[in-house]
């Protein structure tokens, strides 16, 4: 009978998580507006790993740095100088167009700007008239090119007066996609106490409207603002491998062949593991595996797998004839897909370290969920 080996699943479940991050298409942003309305707080809070902190960036224009971070595929263009009048901010408009031309001549999706952050501080309580004037003609100037131009409200604490100000440029009529106020960090407010970090979540929601769909996993994977979206794109993916197990089980798979299905559930458990970006290792995937299916020692027996399994899945009952149905290889296949998610949305949350998952904690969490998915589907 045909055994499963653990350990080298976990190992074929790690190439493809880096395989699938290899493969990641390469998302590029041009943040603009004045020095400290807050673009490196809204950059540090939105993507993962410091991107902002990342020194100085490389010089890309005169006004406009370039910065990326090794393995990361987000490149922030970061402009300079608005604040010095009307003279550099043509300047400045001129780099941004031209960046997004020479994007485009590549003709690849890796070099292509993908869109605009224009910012500007809710807290310095007014607008430029020289800022709405030039996001109008930046705005005209790219009716061809038609890159996404987002306003982003920084140091939105004050909710009323980020309104009033949203209200002041949506009466500009400028072709915008959307305007939103953010607080990017927790703002401390003397005698008043602290006004809650909000609104990042909005500005992912609306990236993933405007982005195309090739960008929509970058964007899970970088960002780190809205768990609600990688959620939901994690759980397409559990969607998408469910219906595909339910088609291999189809004829009947007998139990022996189990590992026919395990490509599947691995290619899930990557997707997964991309969408929310943590840098999981093989023993986690070891033991988040062995919790799940049931594997006492390291080689597993496909029949032992399945038997594990169906105890937890109610009315499933014993198998007949040595087969696993196409509904039951959905079932487990769905189960094991949002147990893991379960488990991505603890470390998110910071209830649990990567570092926990590889534990007796993890294994049991990973357990339970996985047990309770499997209680719930049928
Ligand atoms: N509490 C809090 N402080 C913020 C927020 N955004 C900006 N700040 C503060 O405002 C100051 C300027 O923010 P930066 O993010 O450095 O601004 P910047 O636009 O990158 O400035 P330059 O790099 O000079 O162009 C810093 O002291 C930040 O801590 C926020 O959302 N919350
Ligand atoms: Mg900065």
């Amino acid at each position: 009978m045909a055994g499963i080996d653990a350990e080298k699943i976990a190992q074929e479940a790690i190439n493809a998580i880096a395989e699938k991050i290899k493969n990641l298409n390469t998302l590029n942003i041009i943040v603009a507006g004045k020095t400290g309305v807050g673009k490196s707080t809204l950059i540090n809070s939105v993507f993962k790993e410091k991107l902002a902190d990342t020194g100085m960036g490389k010089p890309v224009t005169s006004h406009m740095r370039k910065i990326t971070k090794k393995g990361v595929p987000l490149a922030i263009y970061d402009t300079r100088g608005f604040e010095l009048g009307k003279e550099v901010q043509a300047e400045v408009k001129q780099e941004v167009m031209d960046t997004i031309s020479k994007g485009l001549a590549t003709q690849d999706i890796n070099k292509a700007i993908h869109c605009i952050w224009y910012c500007i501080n809710t807290a310095s309580n007014r607008i430029e008239p020289e800022e709405i004037e030039w996001l109008r003609e930046l705005s005209m100037e790219n009716q061809i090119t038609q890159v996404p131009i987002i306003v982003v409200l920084t140091q939105s604490f004050s909710k009323k007066k980020a309104q009033e100000m949203r209200q002041v440029l949506l009466n500009e009529n400028l072709d915008i996609i959307q305007i939103i106020p953010v607080l990017a960090e927790d703002y401390e407010i003397e005698d008043l106490g602290v006004a809650k970090a909000y609104g990042l979540d909005v500005l992912i929601k609306v990236m993933g409207e405007v982005l195309p769909d090739e960008l929509m996993d970058t964007l899970q994977h970088v960002q780190i603002a809205c768990l609600e979206e990688k959620k939901r794109r994690a759980q397409a993916a559990v969607a998408t491998a469910s219906v595909a197990a339910a088609g291999e089980g189809a004829a009947p798979i007998p139990f022996s062949d189990c590992a026919l299905l395990i490509p599947t559930q691995l290619g899930m458990i990557a997707s997964i593991t991309v969408i929310f970006g943590f840098d999981v290792n093989k023993s986690v995937i070891t033991a988040l595996l062995s919790s799940s299916i049931g594997a006492g020692g390291a080689t597993l027996l496909g029949k032992t797998v399945v038997t594990n399994l169906l105890k937890f899945i109610p009315g499933a009952g014993t198998v007949v004839g040595g087969v696993i149905s196409a509904g039951t290889a959905g079932v487990i296949t769905a189960a094991l897909g949002e147990a893991y998610i379960g488990i991505m949305e603890l470390v998110f949350k910071g209830d649990m370290s990567i570092d926990d998952l590889g534990s007796k904690k993890g294994k049991y969490a990973m357990s339970t969920m996985f047990k309770e998915q499997l209680k719930m589907k049928k």
